[in-house]
């Protein structure tokens, strides 16, 4: 590709063949069981919430069922899913984790 700027230089571009990578979000899934304060501190722990956005985030899920907690490329999301369950587990908790492409 050809472009001027306004001292008429000219600049050659190309055009990057390089796609972004895939993203995936983090979303957290309702239960009957784990304790809203456990989630609240889940969000806040380990993806850097404040008190009230992690409480937004938390009641969310409880009502809709479903709430993101972030985006991430693949690595960092399959790790992320990973801290929350292994979290949850160590706890006797049954809160649920998935990613989900963007
Ligand atoms: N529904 C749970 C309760 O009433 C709270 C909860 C919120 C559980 C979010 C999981 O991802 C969750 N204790």
């Amino acid at each position: 590709m050809v472009t001027r700027d306004r001292g008429d230089a000219v600049l050659e571009t190309k055009k990057s063949k390089l796609k972004p990578p895939p993203m995936f979000k983090v979303i957290l899934l309702n239960d009957d069981f784990t304790p809203m304060d456990f989630v609240v501190a889940v969000l806040q722990t380990l993806f850097s919430m404040d008190l009230e956005r992690a409480t937004r985030v938390m009641l969310k899920v409880h009502k809709e069922g479903v709430g993101v907690c972030g985006v991430y490329p693949n690595d960092i999301a399959v790790a992320k899913v990973g801290q929350v369950v292994a979290f949850a587990r160590q706890y006797q908790h049954p809160l649920k984790c998935v990613m989900e492409e963007t």
